[in-house]
């Protein structure tokens, strides 16, 4: 029925893949403090504080936020580790609530219910022999940090992210092997709230702020990884990009062109996290739109001599791009980058363009400019699902969309490409990060629970439990 799977290394971390605000719930539990995400509500105001634009970012009453209860693997994580264990599960993502351990940001000291609540998840994930791959900082940031230092506007977030990630390293040491740094590192520049924790302020000068911020991560990043690399001898610790190729929509030059600029807004990260410099065209974009970035003078080594081990990507779309102001008008928003909409492709009820060929290309476009193993850390297809009466979902749309892409990914592996693993996005049904939304489902697990909040939060078994399991058991060549 679909194709055959094959070329995946024995070691190949099957999983999948979550964040904190989206799943744990439990948002004042524990002596948790507010992140930035506790305050986004469901709904179309919801974009708006996301990029930053708002002046006013405390809640309102009669709003709902789902990052409240989320779908409440605090209280679950038992339950949920045991599903994924029967899937079969090598690995399983999670990123940390950086206001669990620090509830403020800013605390002389940890706030011991946040390490002993990863400790305990940790420890259910290692019974179940499935490897934790933990993101430090996965769009979420002590509300204390933002409403006293700017956010990651201020130099001083590196301080703290420093000790949080250190606080990190020595508590976990002997139970997590794979770290990331920031989730989607370039969402920075488009969503500045969510990405960066950053309320931009009338009369700010936006591009300075956000590459300002930038390199404030940056540097962070760059820390952390020595850190790391100190503390667990033999971890190994990646970035993690917002990936999807920019196609040109012709072969004009300057479309081409213009494709190729797009990619670097978001490699520009990557290459500084994986090569150690700012790459000349960046320099070249800061001359002339008067960016000019504050350094202290170990900066350039702190970059040099603290690159990554290996390249994390989210996958979800390509897009594509035009120089053509008619054919620009024909837009569709992929995945937050606005890209326009490709003839050759069908798109998900969300727009986004669905693009298996994309993955490989993509895959073979980090290869080629990093030669660094890949971790496809996020791919997945958004859906509407109907729990039917037998209690269960039919959701073959999603066993054909990561089929497919499974496909291409066994082709990039067999054109060289080293991949450390794959972790499917939200493998148990979770918040949407864009929309707030519950509705928008990735899973291989449904939860019942509705974008209003009301719901059993019961688990059910769709059909692409099942499939995913016969994936992982026959490690990619399951017909
Ligand atoms: C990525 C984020 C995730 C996740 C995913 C899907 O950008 O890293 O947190 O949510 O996108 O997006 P959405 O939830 O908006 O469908």
């Amino acid at each position: 029925m679909y194709e055959k799977l094959t070329a995946f290394p024995e070691d190949f971390l099957w999983g999948g893949a979550t964040a904190a605000n989206q799943l744990e719930g439990a948002y004042l539990e524990g002596g948790k403090g507010l992140t930035t995400v506790d305050l986004i509500p469901i709904g179309d105001h919801r974009l708006n504080i996301a990029l930053g634009n708002l002046d006013s970012y405390k809640p309102k009453e009669g709003e709902f936020y789902p990052s409240h209860e989320a779908i409440d693997f605090y209280h679950r994580y038992k339950e949920d580790i045991a599903l994924f264990a029967e899937m079969g599960f090598k690995c399983f993502r999670l990123s940390i609530a950086w206001a669990r351990i620090f509830p403020n940001g800013d605390d002389a000291e940890p706030n011991d219910a946040g390490l002993k609540f990863y400790d305990d998840v940790f420890d259910e994930l290692l019974k179940h022999n499935i490897e934790p791959v933990v993101t430090i900082c996965h769009f979420d940031v002590p509300v204390h940090l933002v409403e006293i230092y700017g956010g990651w506007k201020n130099r001083k977030m590196i301080g703290f992210f420093e000790k949080y990630a250190k606080t990190l390293f020595i508590r976990y040491k002997g139970k997590v092997k794979y770290w990331m740094t920031f989730n989607e590192i370039n969402m920075l520049l488009h969503l500045p709230y969510i990405g960066a924790g950053i309320v931009l302020q009338e009369g700010e000068d936006k591009q300075q702020v956000l590459y300002q911020a930038a390199h404030h991560e940056l540097i962070a990043s760059g820390l952390a990884v020595k850190a790391c690399h100190e503390i667990i001898p033999g971890a190994q610790i990646g970035c993690m990009l917002a990936a999807g190729t920019v196609y040109p929509y012709s072969p004009n030059p300057e479309d081409v062109w213009k494709a190729m600029e797009e990619d670097r807004n978001s490699f520009f990260f990557i290459d500084i996290q994986s090569k150690g410099a700012y790459p000349g065209y960046t320099k070249r974009f800061f001359r002339e739109n008067g960016i000019q970035i504050e350094m202290k003078p170990e900066d350039a080594d702190i970059l040099m001599q603290n690159t990554v081990d290996f390249i994390g990507f989210s996958y979800y779309a390509s897009r594509c791009t035009s120089t053509d102001p008619e054919i620009l008008k024909n837009s569709t928003e992929g995945n937050v980058f606005g890209s326009v909409k490709n003839p050759y492709l069908q798109v998900s009820e969300w727009g986004w363009g669905i693009d298996p060929k994309g993955l490989r290309i993509t895959c073979n476009q980090l290869h080629d400019r990093y030669g660094k193993p890949l971790f496809i850390v996020e791919n997945g297809l958004g859906a509407t699902d109907v729990l039917l009466e037998n209690d269960t979902v039919d959701d073959d749309y999603r066993i054909k969309y990561l089929n497919s892409h499974f496909a291409e990914m066994a082709e990039a592996i067999q054109d060289g490409v080293e991949i450390l693993g794959y972790t499917s996005w939200g493998p148990i049904d979770l918040v949407s990060a864009g929309s707030g939304e519950m509705k928008k489902r990735y899973g291989y697990i449904y939860v019942d629970r509705n974008n209003d909040g009301t719901g059993s939060l019961r688990r059910v078994r769709k059909s692409s439990f099942h499939w995913y399991k016969d994936v992982i058991a026959n490690n990619g060549a399951q017909y």
